[in-house]
């Protein structure tokens, strides 16, 4: 690909509002249509607290990931949002767009709203991975909020996790040594410009060495300041990858992402039969409850 053609951009951009916003039906019907992506593409998360620099890093990467894939069918940056943000940390697109890279044709850049999820994702992030993948992009990089269960989610979602921590991360750092936080491939203390960073990153290799994963994850620092970290950042995300291509098996991965997918579609219709029909909770018991809820969803013609 050589660049995605401004009409296929409209038709993309107006493909992810819809899903972003798609009922459960919709999303399944939407799933029967899509055409399967011609090659397997590759999703790179990016999770940490607002306010961190991942939008920052992510799109000074991005130029980086795209000069490795512009043959290969580009690369698409996609931000998920809190609805309500709570911190300094800007949207993705406004961040971007004052970059240089916003001219890019072999980049797209799309930032949604989380909605109603609650695990930090927008409702129907896996459709919109693959409807992005469908129009060819070789690699997604996925930029989400990290708020407690936002790392599961995540790491169901995507090939390759980055945590981005801020130097006197203190919560995070708390968090990993009691293991909440072990989810992540590669661990980014960003703004390495700032006193405290090389302690965060001693204290993280302190914890990540006792690791008895197979993959040991590498901890970087970076700064917008400087390129350095940012090169050991991509060739960290190339080997991580590498090393799953040749130890990970793709069928296992592929039915992980299903159960993820196809539990998040049943939450959720749960939840919109729960809006329609909250009579449902009137039954007399907690187990009755359950039963015609359940009932209902075998009954459900949507
Ligand atoms: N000192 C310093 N500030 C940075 C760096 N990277 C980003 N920032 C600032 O941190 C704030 C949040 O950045 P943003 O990328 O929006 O964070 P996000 O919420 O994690 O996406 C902005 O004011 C950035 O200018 C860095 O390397 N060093
Ligand atoms: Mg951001």
């Amino acid at each position: 690909m050589s660049g995605l053609a401004p009409r296929s951009r409209r038709a993309l951009g107006r493909e992810l509002t819809r899903l972003a916003n798609a009922s459960v039906a919709e999303s399944l019907a939407h799933s029967t249509q899509r055409p399967e992506p011609s090659m397997e593409p590759v999703r790179i998360g990016f999770t940490g607290a607002p306010g961190a620099g991942k939008s920052t890093l992510i799109s000074r990467l991005a130029k980086h990931r795209l000069s490795a894939c512009r043959e290969k069918g580009g690369v698409a940056i996609l931000g998920i949002d809190p609805t309500s943000p709570l911190s300094g940390g800007s949207i993705l697109g406004d961040r971007i767009r004052m970059d240089a890279i916003a001219n890019e044709p072999d980049l797209y850049i799309r930032s949604l709203a989380s909605r109603s999820s609650h695990d930090g994702l927008a409702d129907n992030v896996l459709d919109l991975l693959e409807a992005v993948e469908g129009y060819g992009f070789r690699e997604v990089l996925l930029e989400t909020v990290g708020v407690g269960q936002a790392e599961h989610a995540i790491r169901h979602s995507v090939d390759t996790l980055v945590m981005v921590l801020q130097p006197n991360a203190g919560d995070a750092i708390q968090a990993m040594k009691s293991g909440v936080l072990e989810l992540a491939d590669i661990y980014v203390i960003n703004k390495a410009d700032l006193p405290g960073a090389k302690k965060s990153a001693s204290e993280i290799r302190g914890i990540v060495q006792r690791s008895q994963a197979a993959w040991r994850p590498p901890v970087i620092e970076t700064s917008q300041k400087h390129e350095e970290g940012l090169a050991k950042l991509d060739s960290a995300i190339s080997e991580h990858l590498a090393w799953q291509a040749e130890h990970c098996n793709a069928s296992e991965t592929l039915r992980r992402r299903r159960h993820y997918h196809v539990q998040s579609l049943i939450v959720r219709r749960v939840s919109e039969l729960l809006e329609h029909q909250p009579q449902l909770l009137d039954a007399t018991s907690l187990a009755e409850a359950y039963d015609c809820i359940l009932l209902a969803l075998a009954e459900d013609t949507q």
